[in-house]
């Protein structure tokens, strides 16, 4: 996995005040590519351990599907701007330490209960650090926007020396994540802006689909009592 837009000389048009040479630019480019993309594999892989271990022992996967992204470098300096860090291109080193979401993946879970299971399991690992939690699940953005982001460091072995990657990692039920892509869909096509009465609808949306998860959830532990073969989960 590497970042999109990747060639140095092309950042180089955008971002003429790099000091350094092309094949300089081009070589941090690609460490930052290789660590983050490699942290992004080695969280994929635990992921699917946990996912399959859990699958043996209670018949059932709770994670639907994962995505995986690396941010653009491009929104990356955009980011790092937005945080206030001067010159960023010319200090990758603070960027890498001030934004947390260069390595970001995303984990589709079919219920909401199925989040802290699965955020717990991965938690308890002993070679993960938890840098920061923040629960839009129980704390709903004013937008509707509900998720489970959870950063992390994970580490990764090179050659000569071992890294801790921080990523960035977006727990949502199903529901969940088909607000939040409509919504960001919706928003991109408008250019980032959306009028008071689209964004009350979609505030409205997210409400229903919240009480939705809640229902199914309920549904499910009906039939998992009711079902023998399930007794043990
Ligand atoms: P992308 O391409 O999705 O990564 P910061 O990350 O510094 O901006 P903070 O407080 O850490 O600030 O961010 P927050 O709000 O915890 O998480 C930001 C990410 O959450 C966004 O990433 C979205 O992925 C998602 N998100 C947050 N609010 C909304 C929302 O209202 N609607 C949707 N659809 N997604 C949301 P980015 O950076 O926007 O981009």
């Amino acid at each position: 996995m590497a970042f999109r837009y990747y060639s140095a000389e092309r950042i180089r048009d955008k971002m003429p005040t790099y000091k350094g040479t092309d094949e300089e630019l081009q070589d941090a480019i690609d460490d930052i590519s290789l660590l983050y993309g490699s942290a992004l594999k080695e969280l994929d892989t635990k992921l699917d351990i946990i996912s399959d271990d859990f699958d043996k022992k209670h018949s059932y996967m709770p994670i639907h599907h994962v995505q995986k992204r690396l941010k653009s470098f491009d929104s990356l300096i955009d980011k790092a701007e937005r945080y206030g860090i001067e010159d960023p291109i010319n200090n990758l080193d603070t960027v890498l330490a001030e934004v947390l979401d260069i390595g970001g993946i995303r984990v589709i879970c079919n219920y909401e209960e199925d989040i802290y299971t699965m955020s717990g399991l991965l938690l308890e690992q002993s070679d993960i650090e938890l840098i920061r939690i923040k629960d839009y699940c129980k704390n709903p953005k004013e937008s509707g926007y509900r998720s489970l982001h959870v950063v992390v460091a994970i580490p990764v072995y090179l050659v000569n020396r071992k890294a801790m990657v921080p990523l960035e990692i977006q727990f949502r039920s199903i529901a969940m994540d088909t607000w939040a892509s409509l919504e960001h869909e919706l928003r991109y096509k408008n250019k980032g802006v959306l009028n008071e009465e689209i964004q009350d609808q979609l505030a409205e949306c997210a409400r229903q689909l919240a009480q939705i998860d809640e229902k199914m959830s309920h549904i499910r532990h009906q039939v998992l009592k009711s079902d023998n073969e399930y007794a043990d989960y």
